[in-house]
């Protein structure tokens, strides 16, 4: 019975973020975009600040970091980067998240006893200044989204795009 119960607390954690996973689409293929869409990452704000999507569309995003500092695209509901904001300040707190820079190294050795610290999520990307990342993403939901930057106090200050699902 013990067992059960242990099993049961540390998978629950996985079914829920699976399950909220599916609510906002899923990883698309690169065989099936649609359409690019070209990301621009300022501190701290996104260029454009609002993303018009078709149901159904499989959207290749090019991510530019253009500011000073690391900046995050995660494409999620507000409930889902509320939830994100903690595992990055804490990510903050352990230095693999610093002002302009990831401690890679660090990430990994930290990740190898906490699969949070990986940040290796298949909606979002996570970019030093100047670096470019890709994101493909099938808006196969029309629930309400929310393009974020969940690095301490960005989403705060109004980096957030809003995405149209029509
Ligand atoms: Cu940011």
């Amino acid at each position: 019975m013990y067992k059960l119960i242990l099993f049961i607390l540390l998978f629950i954690p996985n079914i829920v973020s699976a399950g909220s996973m599916k609510m906002i689409g899923e990883p698309g293929h690169l065989n099936e975009v649609d359409r690019t869409i070209e990301i621009k990452m300022f501190d701290n704000y996104y260029e454009p600040n609002q993303i018009d999507i078709k149901k159904g569309e499989t959207i290749k995003f090019v991510v530019k970091n253009m500011g000073e500092l690391v900046h995050e695209f995660n494409i999620a509901t507000k409930e889902m980067h509320i939830k994100h904001q903690p595992e990055m300040l804490k990510m903050v707190g352990m230095e693999i998240l610093l002002g302009d820079r990831i401690d890679m190294k660090k990430m990994k050795e930290v990740a190898k006893t906490d699969k949070s610290m990986a940040h290796s999520h298949s909606n979002s990307v996570l970019l030093e200044p100047k670096k470019i990342g890709e994101l493909v993403w099938k808006f196969s939901k029309d629930t309400k989204l929310e393009a974020a930057c969940n690095v301490p106090g960005h989403y705060q200050a109004g980096m957030v795009a809003k995405v149209n699902i029509n």
